[in-house]
């Protein structure tokens, strides 16, 4: 993207944008960090939104600024760095929040936080222990914001049940032939449709509470400061809706406790780590305690299965729609990342005895 520096002259920015990088983590918007030079060198982070995938970007801009500013009210009342732990988005020219380029792209930008890394693996059960307390307290300090100012900005986003009808319409219409190239993968998907149920009826029978959910809690969603080795700050705020903290954990372990990357293709190195998934459980409960009951702390390994299978799924139904919402890097990703969450589901049930007993130990 040429134009990133151009598009950096519409923010109300501390100097000049002089440079940009690229950050190619993310499946779904374009990403860039731009340096400014005036005074001193300071960073942003410009973020162009997906529209294809989130239709409403300007809802998604104000639930980021509302959780931010409730956030930063949370973090200063604890005594905590508000420059830090939550993140600050920075005005467009005309005061607005986001800023709409000619060709209709929505951006918006905030301060980068310095001296801090993220993982896109678990490096120890310590670090990724210390990832649980960060989505749990993120959780806490959420708890009582009001939800009614929250936009959905995907409706079902963690809705197993209609992630499934949508793979089953993707391969009845088989729109792009690729139905004949992935059919053991349809066969594990279809052979599975008994478990996509079991978030949502217990959110509907009320065994599983609703909550402000983050949604998207993949390791490389926290920074981690450098110094301490701590999480500090939660981002990618796109899909903070209304949610169980059953979705939050699932996603977690789906992510944290893998062996691997999303998308290693070898999947003998693919695989659910124990010691991991421990760790999370400890750090999380840690700082959720009083929210959680036990029948939620009971379906951990499963709400992980579960969410593993519906990401699985969402990537084998693009895969098959011609890959239309995921980035991909190259041929086939979509379908190397749905047979890898396919491995993580297949060995959280040779596993499930284990990852009870564990959940047990915190009962
Ligand atoms: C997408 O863009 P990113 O990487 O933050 C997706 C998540 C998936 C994830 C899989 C809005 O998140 O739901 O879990 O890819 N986000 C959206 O890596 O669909
Ligand atoms: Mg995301």
């Amino acid at each position: 993207m040429s134009n990133v520096l151009e598009i950096a002259k519409h923010f109300q920015y501390e100097g000049t944008a002089v440079s940009f990088e690229q950050c190619h983590v993310g499946h779904i918007n374009g990403t860039y960090f731009v340096t400014c030079e005036g005074k001193e060198k300071v960073r942003y982070v410009l973020q162009r939104i997906n529209t294809n995938v989130f239709t409403k970007p300007v809802e998604v801009v104000e639930n980021m600024v509302n959780v931010c500013e409730f956030l930063k009210t949370k973090i200063a009342a604890e005594g905590g760095d508000v420059n830090r732990e939550t993140l600050t988005l920075i005005p467009a020219l005309d005061g607005k929040m986001y800023y709409v380029d000619e060709e209709n792209n929505y951006w918006r930008t905030y301060r980068a936080i310095e001296g801090v890394v993220t993982y896109n693996l678990s490096e120890s059960a310590d670090m990724f222990r210390s990832a649980g307390c960060a989505f749990g307290r993120f959780f806490n300090r959420l708890s009582d914001f009001p939800a009614d100012k929250l936009h959905t900005t995907i409706p079902n986003f963690h809705n197993t049940v209609s992630r499934f009808a949508d793979l089953k319409k993707a391969i009845a219409e088989d729109r792009v032939g690729r139905v004949k190239d992935a059919q053991a993968e349809i066969e594990f998907a279809l052979a599975h449709e008994n478990i996509t149920s079991f978030l949502m009826d217990g959110i509907e029978d009320g065994r599983f509470k609703l909550g402000v959910t983050h949604n998207d809690t993949k390791l490389n969603n926290i920074l981690i400061d450098t110094e301490t080795n701590r999480g500090i700050c939660i981002i990618d705020l796109d899909t903070v809706m209304p949610g169980s903290l059953l979705f939050d954990f699932g996603d977690a372990i789906r992510f944290g406790a893998s062996s691997a990357l999303e998308d290693e293709t070898d999947l003998d190195k693919v695989y659910v780590v124990p010691e991991m998934f421990e760790a999370y459980v400890d750090g999380f409960l840690s700082e959720i305690r009083g929210s959680i009951s036990e029948a939620e702390i009971r379906a951990f390994p499963m709400a992980a299965r579960v969410i593993t299978f519906e990401i699985g799924i969402r990537f084998l139904e693009d895969y098959l729609k011609g890959d239309v919402y995921f980035g991909i890097k190259r041929p086939n990703h979509n379908l190397d990342r749905a047979r890898n969450q396919f491995k993580l589901v297949a060995d959280g049930e040779k596993k499930e005895a284990l990852l009870n007993s564990i959940v047990e130990k915190y009962i």
